[in-house]
């Protein structure tokens, strides 16, 4: 045998193997979800798990802590040349704890957060009622005019009423650029600190694909797992020694305990990647096949809000549709592309049901598919939505799809 979880644990042994076929034979096309390379994965899988590192490089809690400090001091100097800052923490274990520890140490409970809604795009921890951003803290939102894109001179109309502590910049389903000079504008006028939440775009940024949040951005956090294509978890980053200083005690003791070792390599192995010259021909390739996934899909007749895209993803209206983005979510889900239903500017169903799908570019063009290949993937999402409610058409295309997918193999082992 050559894995020793193949005999110790069959059941999850054989459930990860089916969850490799999944993603070797389908079509994975969720904006945040993305392929990472073997060697963050190899990282991720070695024995740096072991080890206890509470503290920060240099500065521990525990002995024999001589390597895991270089690792994490090279996971830092590399995130700071990435990003063209001065300070990075490279230890939350996602970006919704970055989040919320860059809240715990900049606000007190009851300040005021100024983020944009969930349901135009923004992000559970940008305040919503329903996360301890939303529980913790007053909080405030903007949101998107009728055609899906941000209108900063409401922004500031909002903040200058509110006067919030700090305002957030971000998203989660928003295809436009943001104007990060304006909402600092918008943040000095009314006395805030500016949050950039660039976990979505990161890695169009360090490609220079995306406008760069420094010097705009008080405070940035991140993911590091989505177009970044590093392993699942966060990062804040800063030019300001102060908030640095805060935001570190926050990290640890204040939110987290152990740092995960193996994962801040597994970081540091990908923002080797991301330095890489090959990178900025990926980042261009992402932007390049989600604008041509909206264009044949409006050739299509289907609506994308805002018109198009400028990064990674798009957002399908179905407003307009006698379908939900629940059943195309399904539909398409059926037939081998996973994407993930969503809200819409203009929402008239539950977040459970919703009137949109989100789709993402980053993922398969990890994969190595182009131009041509996304043109074929997005008349195959039309054919879909013309036939929702056709299980034999959804199970006819889920083969053409297998075949499809075979010219592009992701991962030839589930373990690294
Ligand atoms: N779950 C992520 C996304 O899909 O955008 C955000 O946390």
């Amino acid at each position: 045998m050559e894995y020793a979880i193949q005999q110790s644990d069959k059941e999850i042994f054989e459930l990860i193997n089916a969850e490799l076929h999944r993603q070797n034979t389908g079509l994975e096309m969720i904006a945040s979800e993305n392929f990472t390379f073997p060697s963050v994965m190899e990282a991720m899988g070695s024995v740096l798990t072991n080890k206890y590192a509470e503290g920060y490089p240099y500065k521990r809690y525990y002995g024999g802590c001589e390597f895991v400090d270089r690792i994490e001091e090279i996971a830092i100097q590399r995130a700071k040349k990435l990003f063209k800052c001065e300070f990075a923490n490279v230890q939350p274990h996602s970006g919704s704890q970055a989040n919320g520890a860059v809240y715990a140490a900049l606000l007190k409970p009851y300040d005021k957060i100024l983020g944009m809604d969930l349901s135009h795009g923004g992000h559970l921890t940008h305040g919503s009622k329903v996360s301890s951003s939303g529980q913790t803290y007053q909080s405030f939102f903007y949101g998107v005019e009728l055609d899906g894109k941000i209108n900063y001179d409401k922004v500031a109309y909002i903040a200058e009423i509110v006067k919030p502590q700090i305002i957030v910049c971000g998203f989660s389903a928003y295809s436009r650029e943001l104007d990060f000079k304006r909402f600092k504008e918008i943040a000095t006028s009314v006395n805030a600190l500016l949050m950039g939440d660039i976990a979505h775009v990161a890695g169009l940024v360090v490609a220079d694909e995306y406008p760069n949040p420094f010097p705009y951005c008080d405070i940035v956090t991140s993911t590091t797992h989505k177009t970044l294509r590093g392993p699942r978890g966060g990062i804040i980053l800063t030019n300001n020694e102060e908030l640095a200083s805060k935001i570190n005690k926050s990290i640890f003791p204040g939110i987290q305990g152990g740092p995960l070792m193996h994962v801040i390599a597994a970081k540091a192995v990908g923002f080797s990647e991301n330095l890489k010259p090959e990178w900025k021909i990926y980042a261009k390739n992402v932007k390049i096949n989600a604008k041509i996934i909206a264009e044949v899909l409006m050739q299509r007749g289907y609506n994308i809000v805002s018109g198009g895209t400028d990064n990674h993803l798009l957002l399908l209206s179905l407003l307009d549709k006698p379908f939900s983005g629940k059943e195309a979510d399904k539909a398409l889900g059926a037939s081998g592309i996973t994407v993930n239903k969503n809200t819409v500017p203009g929402e008239i169903r539950s977040p459970f049901v919703t009137s949109g799908v989100r789709i993402g570019s980053a993922a398969l063009t990890s994969r190595g598919m182009k131009e041509t290949e996304f043109k074929y993937i997005a008349n195959k999402i039309a054919d879909v939505l013309e036939h929702i409610n056709d299980a034999q058409f959804h199970s006819k295309t889920k083969q053409e799809i297998e075949e499809f997918s075979k010219n592009f193999p992701i991962y030839t082992k589930a373990f690294f």
